[in-house]
């Protein structure tokens, strides 16, 4: 059976856009595939965080996962730092990686922004550590959102120049899997930036703790521009606020926006932001009462967390001895 992995960071409430891009197919693909999920520590502190705020971000990671359908105990749930091997090997790819290569990476440009001097060494090595999250499993599939892509694809190139460098096949070359509509939510305040935790507007995202009443909320303020919604997709054209949403109503309910437009191309914002609302709650609020309910219990997702690491620690470790044998490392 092929072998899928897949993380989110710890870095504050899991919105929409991590749901529909991401979380929605973890769930979906856990038939079919073994599947390693995992809540990514390691890769939250490339930007400083509070401990105390990352362990319940951790906990709350974690509580979302589990309500929205991850089965910990047909598959793996952990935290990344559990399993040293991710450490290890993402050492050996920064020395595979070039340079040249992670200064295209367009996520850091973003982050860093004009602060490029200051920010942290880790946040430039992110896909390096992203590539060993992957690799260290030998995973061949990788459910993300369109923003992971461009990482993706330095995965596959550290992977093929290892696989060369070393005249060996250690490392399967692994492949995106994007399902449905929903690959790049935008935010709700620009609809040319993609929703992310680190906004600091709470408005321009949907959080899967969010409550209906603020949901309602959110899509009302939510950016729009005076015409009706176009009957067709060519309609489009230079409404960017408008394609996200009918976007986000095709995705909850899982259809095509051509299907979507079928039953609200044509409406006011006014009635379809109502629709949309209704929509969103119904998907999300046995999330969020789920969520609410595991994120009590710190000591179940503790211990579901712990059973991961070890048995995904069970998986990494014959991998990392390959890699060092292939390389030359001594350890006996
Ligand atoms: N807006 C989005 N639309 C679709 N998919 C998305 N993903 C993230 N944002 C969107 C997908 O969610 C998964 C987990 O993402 P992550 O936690 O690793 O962090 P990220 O991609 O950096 O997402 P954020 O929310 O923007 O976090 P911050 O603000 O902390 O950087 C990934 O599969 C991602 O593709």
């Amino acid at each position: 059976m092929e072998r899928i992995f897949s993380g989110a960071q710890p870095t504050g409430n899991l919105h929409l856009g991590n749901y529909l891009g991401a979380i929605r197919n973890w769930v979906k693909l856990q038939s079919g595939y073994e599947c390693i999920y995992c809540v990514v520590d390691m890769h939250a502190i490339t930007i400083f965080k509070e401990p105390a705020e990352l362990i319940r971000s951790v906990h709350e990671v974690a509580a979302c996962m589990l309500a929205a359908g991850v089965d910990p105990k047909k598959h793996i749930l952990f935290n990344q730092s559990r399993v040293p091997a991710h450490a290890e090997l993402a050492w050996v790819l920064n020395c595979v990686a070039r340079m040249g290569w992670m200064s295209r990476m367009t996520q850091f440009k973003d982050k860093a922004g004009k602060n490029r001097e200051n920010v942290s060494l880790g946040l430039f090595a992110y896909p390096s550590l992203m590539a060993a999250d992957i690799l260290v499993y030998k995973a061949t599939k990788v459910p993300v959102g369109e923003d992971q892509i461009q990482h993706l694809e330095l995965a596959r190139d550290i992977a093929v120049k290892f696989n060369n460098d070393y005249k060996c096949n250690v490392f399967p070359l692994p492949e995106p899997v994007m399902l449905g509509t929903s690959r790049r939510v935008m935010s709700l305040r620009d609809a040319t930036k993609k929703m992310s935790k680190s906004d600091p507007s709470d408005y321009s995202r949907i959080n899967l703790s969010d409550d209906a009443d603020t949901i309602a909320l959110k899509f009302r303020k939510a950016k729009t521009d005076p015409m009706p919604l176009p009957e067709t997709v060519e309609g489009f054209e230079g409404r960017p606020e408008a394609l996200n949403l009918v976007n986000i109503y095709a995705g909850v309910r899982d259809i095509t926006t051509e299907e979507a437009l079928k039953e609200v191309g044509g409406q006011e914002f006014s009635r379809f932001k109502k629709v949309l609302t209704d929509a969103v709650v119904a998907e999300l609020e046995p999330i969020s009462k789920e969520m609410h309910k595991i994120a009590q219990d710190t000591a179940y997702i503790d211990s579901v967390l712990k059973n991961g690491g070890e048995r995904a620690d069970a998986l990494a470790q014959p991998v990392l001895n390959e890699v060092y044998d292939t390389i030359g490392f001594l350890r006996n």
